[in-house]
């Protein structure tokens, strides 16, 4: 039994020195809080974390491009095939249901009703954007024109305001019924129709670009670019080759990364705990607020997609979910669910033992495109900005929430704060104030995490799914090559 104990410690060391490092940060952020340190210090102090976040980031880029060509060159464009349109049927699904448990949760609790705790700070900075242009903003992304430039910059349309003038056309209602001859027809014609000119002022969209990694467009990339050279045949197998050998030094560098990120994980954390505001000072609507989105969270994280992992796979959820325990906490750490990818691979990979050519093809998918976390936040936060403004909502405009609070999760990248930003789409998409989102900020941080962590754990079980529903073109293609080492052999003798 010594053994058995000494091996339950070897295999979770890691889990251990994680949760570990969560209790001792959240102690040590308490412990520092009343020294009132100032914000200068609070930085020095959260350095490690910022470290851990660096360097994780720094991984992302040839991470996701490594993985996508080599898992995607690696299937016949069949498995890849059904195997794709398998994870998109799942994140649509998921992400829909997260929406549909939102908008429930915020209807039942009402956290907005009441007249409003505070006036909004009006903070002129919060730009008008048009949900049409933020549709287009997304395909955008999709077809990088420079390759390079979108590994720091997305396109984002900017909005530009300009006074012009135009010609109105007046027409005049003649009700009195008047003779009409054909004679003074003309006569009368030209007097009813008039053209003048009037100024108007108007918000423009013109091309712009924003910081940040284009996720998307190098997704896009990648699966196109790996689905050439996998049917490339014996060609493509230097650029396989290079693609597969660079995805197992990055995954080599991710194991190294692993010692570091409880220390990295501590600081984060403690630092979060010593800058936050007090509690006690948020008014009583913002804190139903963050107790809907918490609801809404924990009934899609542990029993919706649990429940959903049980029907397909007959599987224990919860200990597919114990083995991710290390990437959820480095989710709750970051807020950031593409900072996080490194550490969702090695959970999948070496604790749950999820097959390479799943993970490699469906995590960084997931990870940019699957956000049921935000989706499900995006559409409380819109509705509660109503309730706060006495607005009624009809079905339709709670169905336009539904579907622009899917496409805002699809938009936002996988990095902090990013759902706040494309919460103006919804909010635009049914007449609400975009300002009103400085009602929220406050919270923003903590929900943050909390909805990344949701991301994650999203992608993750969707991993799992993904893999049970292929295992018969999983175990074909394994069939296939085992045939063809085999002709090898007998080749060679
Ligand atoms: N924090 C983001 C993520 O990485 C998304 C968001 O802001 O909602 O998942």
């Amino acid at each position: 039994s010594r053994d058995s104990v000494k091996g339950f410690f070897k295999r979770n060391l890691f889990v251990l020195f994680t949760v570990a490092a969560v209790a001792l940060g959240v102690i040590l952020g308490f412990a520092l809080r009343p020294h009132n340190l100032s914000l200068r210090e609070i930085k020095y102090f959260a350095f490690p974390g910022e470290l851990l976040m660096r360097m994780l980031q720094m991984l992302v880029l040839p991470l996701i491009v490594s993985s996508l060509v080599t898992g995607i060159s690696s299937l016949d464009s069949k498995a890849s095939g059904k195997m794709g349109v398998r994870a998109v049927v799942y994140y649509m699904v998921t992400t829909l249901i997260a929406v549909f448990i939102g908008i429930v949760i915020v209807i039942i609790i009402r956290p907005g009703k009441g007249s409003r705790d505070s006036p909004v700070a009006n903070s002129g900075n919060i730009e008008p954007v048009q949900a049409a242009d933020a549709f287009l903003d997304l395909i955008r992304n999709m077809f990088p024109p420079n390759l390079v430039e979108a590994c720091f910059k997305q396109y984002k349309t900017v909005y530009k305001k300009i006074v012009h003038t135009r010609n109105v056309t007046v027409t005049l209602n003649i009700t009195d019924s008047v003779n009409v001859t054909e004679s003074n027809l003309s006569v009368n014609l030209s007097r009813v129709l008039r053209t003048i000119q009037e100024t108007v002022e108007e918000t423009v969209p013109v091309s712009g670009s924003s910081g940040g990694v284009n996720a998307l467009g190098l997704v896009v990339f990648s699966m196109c670019f790996g689905l050439v050279i996998g049917n490339m045949k014996q060609q493509g197998q230097a650029l396989r080759d290079f693609f597969d050998c660079l995805n197992e030094a990055i995954m080599r560098l991710v194991a190294i990364i692993i010692w570091y990120a409880p220390v990295g994980i501590l600081f984060l954390i403690a630092g979060k705990i010593v800058e936050m505001k007090d509690l006690a000072e948020m008014g009583s609507q913002l804190g139903m607020y963050t107790v809907s989105v918490i609801v809404g969270l924990l009934i899609h994280g542990l029993f919706v997609l649990p429940l959903l992992y049980f029907l397909v796979t007959r599987r224990n959820p919860y200990s597919f979910i114990g083995g991710l325990l290390q990437a959820l906490i480095t989710a709750l750490g970051t807020s950031s669910s593409s900072a996080t990818l490194p550490i969702t691979f090695r959970c999948l990979e070496e604790n749950n033992h999820v097959d390479k050519r799943v993970t490699r093809f469906v995590l960084p998918v997931g990870a940019t495109i699957n956000m049921d976390g935000t989706a499900l936040y995006e559409a409380v936060a819109a509705i509660f900005i109503a309730q706060v403004n006495d607005m009624d909502l009809n079905f339709g405009q709670i169905l336009t929430i539904s579907i622009t609070a899917t496409a805002a999760s699809i938009g936002a990248a996988g990095i902090p704060q990013a759902g706040l930003v494309t919460m103006v789409i919804v909010l635009t998409s049914v007449g609400l104030p975009t300002e009103d989102i400085t009602l929220i900020i406050a919270v923003d941080w903590f929900l943050d995490r909390l909805r990344t962590t949701t991301n994650v754990l999203g992608d993750s079980l969707g991993a799992g799914i993904v893999e049970h529903l292929s295992r018969s073109e999983l175990q074909n293609q394994d069939a296939e090559e085992r045939e063809i080492s085999h002709k090898v052999m007998i080749n060679f003798y």
